[in-house]
């Protein structure tokens, strides 16, 4: 049978401010169920799930196994190749109509476009030049130009950061720091949410390793939570 990880609001790890948009925010309980979920609030979502469940789930992320090619089973246990037809399948509420056609955003969105290929080019430049043999930067920038072009309605930059975000959140991952953000492409103000005075907040593009601080006076992190872009300091609410 299927069984649902729950996600509740309880035990919640999470930073101080509510107004970044860097906040990650960890129910408690996930560290010890092998589940971990982080969200910015916004439009960047990380999951991670511990090895003892491959292959044991299934859904949109796919069935865990080490085999990208047999992702796409739907919730009546069917391998398709449609992508719409599997996504489809997974929807959680009955009252959301079914999609029949996917328009590229590109297409539908004409006047993004030329905008989105420029920005998205960042990918390949030679901002990202070192990690460019070690992840292949093609398939992001294909996300980057997808995202940016659908993102059309407020928050138009926001889709472009984030796809890159990823990209170089996976060149992190891989071992490669690339600090891509400037003060005119996706900046981070940390220094805004500190009191005056104060140096609390710290923007690090690659996260930091675990330190002791005022809020996390025992200096235990998570080995589960890996390096992050922007993460400041997480501390347990015990
Ligand atoms: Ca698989």
């Amino acid at each position: 049978g299927l069984k649902t990880l729950g996600l509740t609001n309880n035990g919640l790890i999470h930073t101080s401010s509510s107004s970044s948009s860097f906040l990650w925010w960890l129910p408690r309980q996930q560290l010890d169920i092998g589940l971990v979920l982080i969200w910015d609030r916004r439009t960047s979502l990380f999951i991670q799930l511990s090895p003892k469940y491959k292959g044991q789930v299934c859904g949109l992320c796919g069935n865990y196994d080490g085999n990208a090619n047999n992702d796409f089973i739907t919730r009546c246990h069917a391998l398709v190749v449609n992508p719409l037809v599997f996504g489809n399948s997974w929807k959680d509420s009955p009252n959301c109509p079914d999609v029949h056609t996917m328009i590229s955003p590109c297409t539908a969105n004409p006047y993004r476009q030329s905008w989105a290929q420029k920005q998205c080019t960042i990918i390949q430049s030679h901002v990202f030049s070192e990690c460019h043999a070690i992840v292949d930067p093609a398939p992001y920038f294909d996300a980057c130009v997808f995202d940016s072009c659908a993102c059309d309605t407020g928050g138009d930059c926001e889709c472009f950061c984030s796809a890159v975000a990823a990209y170089a959140q996976s060149c992190n991952e891989a071992g490669l720091c690339i600090k891509w953000r400037t003060p005119t492409i996706c900046p981070v103000f940390c220094d805004y949410y500190n009191p005056p005075g104060e140096c609390e907040w710290h923007y690090k593009p690659c996260g930091s390793q675990c330190m002791k601080t005022c809020r996390n006076p025992s200096g235990i992190c998570s080995t589960q939570i890996p390096p992050l872009e922007g993460k400041l300091f997480i501390y347990f609410i015990l």
